[in-house]
């Protein structure tokens, strides 16, 4: 038995110094020294030893016990603090490193190009309005003098709720609720998002942005309306810029017009750019109807004005030359990268 203790030591010994990790580690415990291990399985026969052997046999067991536990227990320090070297080392940190580039992110063509319009406007006094783009009926198109049998009334062209409340499809409703709040003098732009019932192409889309604008005060003519609109051509493409004014129809002005700005690639002439016309259409506009004035609490009597609208996606497209509207939408950073 004795001899059968010592071989038990020296496996043990031999065993724990070539162990590599803690898994293995614990398994050698559980060989040498479990329940069901080589030193009780020892252990077990002492029952059949001499009275007097048995507490030699009894306190050598005990040794070769306490040996083990502390071979394991060196060993488990070792394993430890081998570990901690090694994630230590793995996870060092270079503080004086250069830190990676943040790449700053820059503004859609969109809003580089509607902050740009903005600002003109805000030059000549306007104030910029926003308003909800889920609207009621009434502001969107009765107040705009869009009787319930006019056209783009139609559930073809417009998203509904419900019968009350609809997607705008204009941000006409905003200056609307301008002047339902305010008496004039008024003069404010409204940029947004509106929503139309369109399959998408590559020049439609049924969601694009708008830019309204209007001004009502007392003893404005068709002369406010054609030298804002001038400047603010002359403004956005060059003092070179031409403009004219065709006439037109809108429920929500009289008289109306089409601003054309002169084809600066061909100067009227006619060409691939303008499609043979010389002019390209930029906005609608014209006098505010005095029904409209007089469903938004203004008193037609006493006060006009004038008021216009333009596509932002149509003026961005001409800008940069961009031929597919789609591609505002997709957010591909290879054509956001560009501007
Ligand atoms: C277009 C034409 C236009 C207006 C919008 C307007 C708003 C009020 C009263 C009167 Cl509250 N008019 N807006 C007037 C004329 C034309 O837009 O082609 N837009 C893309």
């Amino acid at each position: 038995m004795k001899d059968a203790l010592e071989k038990i030591r020296q496996a043990a010994a031999a065993e724990l110094a070539k162990c590599a990790d803690s898994k293995e580690l614990e398994s050698l415990r559980v060989k040498f020294l479990g329940k069901k291990g080589e030193l009780t399985g020892i252990l077990k026969q002492m029952g059949g030893l001499s009275p007097e052997e048995r507490p030699r046999m009894g306190q050598l067991a005990n040794e070769v016990r306490a040996s083990i536990e502390a071979t394991l227990a060196e060993k488990q320090t070792a394993l430890k603090s081998a570990l901690l070297e090694r994630q230590l080392r793995a996870e060092r940190l270079d503080v004086t490193m250069p830190g990676g580039e943040i790449r700053m992110g820059k503004p859609h063509p969109l809003t580089l190009v509607m902050d740009e319009i903005k600002e003109i406007f805000l030059g000549m006094g306007f104030d910029v309005v926003t308003g909800p783009e889920v609207e009621y009926d009434r502001y969107n198109f009765e107040m705009l003098n869009m009787p319930k049998d006019h056209p783009s009334r139609d559930t073809q062209d417009t998203f509904y709720i419900d019968s009350n409340i609809l997607l705008r499809t204009q941000t006409s409703p905003v200056q609307a609720r301008v002047m339902e709040q305010t008496q004039p003098p008024i003069r404010v732009i409204s940029p947004g998002r509106v929503y139309r019932s369109d399959a998408i192409d590559a020049t439609h889309s049924p969601l694009f942005h708008q830019i309204e604008g209007l001004v009502v005060d007392k003893g404005i003519t068709m002369a406010d309306l054609k030298g804002t609109l001038e400047v603010f051509v002359k403004r956005l493409y060059g003092e070179d810029a031409v403009v004219r004014f065709r006439p037109h129809h809108f429920a929500f002005t009289e008289p109306s017009a089409e601003l054309d700005t002169m084809c600066f690639h061909c100067h009227g002439e006619g060409c691939r750019l303008c499609k043979g016309e010389g002019w390209i259409e930029l906005l609608g506009c014209g006098m505010v109807n005095p029904k409209v004035l007089k469903n938004c609490g203004i008193d037609p009597e006493v006060y006009s004005g004038f008021a216009f609208g333009m596509g932002l996606e149509r003026v961005v497209m001409r800008r940069f030359n961009i031929d597919d509207l789609r591609l505002f939408f997709e957010n591909d950073l290879r054509f956001l990268d560009q501007f």
